[in-house]
């Protein structure tokens, strides 16, 4: 079934091929790509839109010499496929197995790391620069799809780059999708693009020869040149649009570029899920998957049943829109993972997606909130780590009223260490001014959502991926008093060692303290507010202990445990304390389950570190 793309294990012997072999490894890819993901989830709309730009660039470019940068990530899977790790696809994105977006340390042609997007056209620039100041002599090329595109960094890089002379090869690929339908100026101006030039220019591109690409190359760099789309302006040469899945018009294309010098700019339209029906008709619902019979499709949407804290979220913000006409929801371009579809139809005038603009979303949230507005910005906590200077000096210097909805906070799974949410709490608790929240079930996600939007100061609350131990069992709206935590169990009895324990636990952490707490008859707190932590709490519980746990699903250093640690020093207690939480390291992709165990945060781990402590 496979018989050429069994053939390939290297781009080497991709290049051995002849170019009208090139369709059919296509068509090969594409089934196995669709076969493949069937069977693990991952992603595919995207993956299926690049099958013949990633043969296209293998063929024409000699890479791993000639650098391939992904923008994402996440369309790599063909370029895993045609470097050597077909069969690791069979683990993609499982506990030791191959990782859904490029690494370097996985291999020599994964040129650069990503996941969080729109890095790619500053990394491939750094790398043509640093060719030519070693003397080495290679082509870059940055792959960047239109949603990555929105992004001020995007822009950051062509204004740097445009400005150059080194030799570097941009490639739009223009799906006019980014995970959902695509937003704003930059997208309408794509479409504009494409509707004027299509055909006539596709045509130009396969057919015109080198001399005048390099004619016009060159009258480009003299400034000959009339620059009419935004592109050259940026002192890009612009060519295009072609038709990104037509390979008798992407190879000649490129094979010209390649021999063009300074910053070159092609745009290259393709379609998301191209292929698979089902896919090309809801490239959203096909965006990111899990297993699915690929003759069925994904049946029932992708409901478990159970609702997740991103439901809850979605819903408790439909309600407290409807009481309150202040609330306007922001989401940076992440409608659907954040749960903001519902929102978005039912209050279009007060729902904003920014585009992949996370730093944009921050600060445009500040201005909203200065004029009284009440900004709810949803967003995922690791790409928060991008806005952070727009929190610090446009939200908390000047104490704006914002809701930070912080979804995916600790571990994620299969996405992996570029998607673990572990820092929020360290970078989010030495702020002024901040209320950060984190709550245990998803009754209490409703109450602290409830709470932070009756606050008049910029408050957090940061709940986990997937869902939580309970129901949302009630719809109320309920506010938590601030900044106080709850004894949850009573240890009733001397525990081990003669020692009495407490465990101070915060948010998703709580479920696993319980479970452990039975076993050594230990107090437990739901301890709820990072900051302002409850210093009563904590001293009550130092009075009584011989030891406090402190368990959290974030880093230890400068996190939850460590407020515990300044809270007891500052109240004169010389407690003796173990902190539990995310190690010093970045935790790889794979199950939950085995993320939090090889931390030591499962039932297990956590009894077997209060043990050790106890015994020692
Ligand atoms: C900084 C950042 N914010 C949000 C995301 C989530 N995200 C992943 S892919 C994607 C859409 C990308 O669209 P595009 O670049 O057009 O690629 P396509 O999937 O259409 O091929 C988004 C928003 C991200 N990866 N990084």
């Amino acid at each position: 079934m496979y018989e050429l793309l069994n053939t390939v294990n290297d781009p080497a012997e991709l290049r051995k091929l002849d170019r009208r072999q090139l369709p059919q490894l296509a068509s090969e890819l594409r089934a196995f790509l669709i076969d493949s993901v069937s069977k693990t989830g991952g992603h595919l709309s995207s993956n299926l839109g690049t099958v013949e730009l990633t043969i296209a660039l293998h063929y024409v470019f000699e890479t791993p010499h000639d650098r391939l940068v992904w923008d994402v990530g996440h369309q790599t899977y063909g370029h895993k496929i045609l470097t050597g790790r077909r069969e690791g696809m069979s683990r993609l994105r499982m506990w030791e197995g191959i990782s859904g977006f490029p690494r370097r340390e996985e291999s020599e042609f994964d040129t650069f790391g990503t996941a969080h997007s729109s890095t790619s056209i500053s990394a491939a620039f750094g790398m043509a620069v640093a060719s030519r100041l070693a003397g080495v002599k290679r082509r870059v090329v940055a792959v960047i799809g239109d949603g990555a595109m929105t992004a001020g960094m995007a822009f950051e890089a062509l204004n740097n780059a445009g400005d150059s002379k080194d030799d570097l090869l941009v490639v739009l690929n223009d799906n006019e999708m980014s995970i959902s339908p695509p937003v704003g100026a930059l997208n309408k101006y794509l479409a504009k693009l494409m509707s004027g030039q299509f055909y006539a220019a596709a045509k130009r591109a396969s057919t015109r020869v080198l001399g005048d690409l390099a004619k016009r190359a060159e009258e480009h760099v003299k400034g000959m040149v009339t620059p009419s789309t935004m592109f050259e302006e940026f002192g890009f040469n612009y060519l295009g649009p072609i038709d990104g899945h037509d390979l008798d018009a992407l190879v000649p294309t490129l094979k010209n570029i390649r021999e063009l010098k300074g910053p070159q700019f092609l745009h290259v339209v393709t379609r998301k899920g191209q292929g698979y029906k089902m896919a090309e008709v809801d490239p959203v619902l096909y965006h990111g998957v899990s297993k699915f019979k690929p003759d069925d499709g994904i049946v029932g949407g992708k409901s478990s049943g159970k609702p997740t804290y991103t439901q809850v979220f979605g819903d408790w913000l439909c309600d407290m829109a409807a009481l309150d006409k202040r609330l306007v929801g922001i989401t940076p371009a992440m409608r659907e993972g954040s749960g903001l579809a519902r929102f978005s139809e039912l209050y279009p005038e007060r729902y904003f997606d920014v585009g992949i603009a996370e730093q944009h979303a921050l600060t445009f949230a500040a201005g909203l909130a200065c004029e009284g507005s009440k900004p709810v910005v949803a967003i995922y906590s690791t790409f928060l780590q991008r806005a952070y200077d727009q929190l610090i000096h446009d939200v908390m210097l000047q104490n704006l009223p914002l809701v930070l909805a912080i979804d995916r906070g600790g571990v994620v799974g299969a996405d992996g260490a570029t998607h673990n949410g572990s820092f929020d709490l360290s970078f989010l608790r030495c702020l002024p001014n901040m209320t950060v929240m984190v709550p245990s079930d998803e009754n209490e996600c409703r109450q602290m959502l409830f709470t932070a939007f009756q606050m008049n100061t910029p408050a957090a609350v940061r709940y986990p991926r997937g869902s939580g131990p309970g129901e949302v069992a009630k719809k109320d709206m309920t506010a938590l008093p601030i900044g106080r935590g709850e004894i949850r169990r009573q240890g009733k009895k001397i525990a081990l060692l003669s020692k009495k324990v407490a465990i101070l636990a915060f948010g998703s952490m709580l479920g696993v303290a319980l479970e452990a707490a039975e076993e050594l008859d230990a107090t437990v707190a739901n301890m709820r507010f990072v900051k302002p932590l409850d210093d009563a709490l904590i001293a009550q519980l130092a009075d009584a202990h011989d030891l406090l746990v402190t368990i959290e699903e974030n880093v230890v250093d400068g996190g939850a445990g460590s407020a515990v640690l300044e809270s007891l020093q500052r109240q004169g207690f010389k407690s003796s304390v173990l902190l539990l939480g995310l190690p010093d390291r970045f935790i790889d992709h794979g199950d939950p389950a085995l993320q939090l165990a090889s931390c030591g945060l499962d039932r297990a781990g956590v009894l077997a570190a209060i043990r050790a402590r106890l015994a020692s």
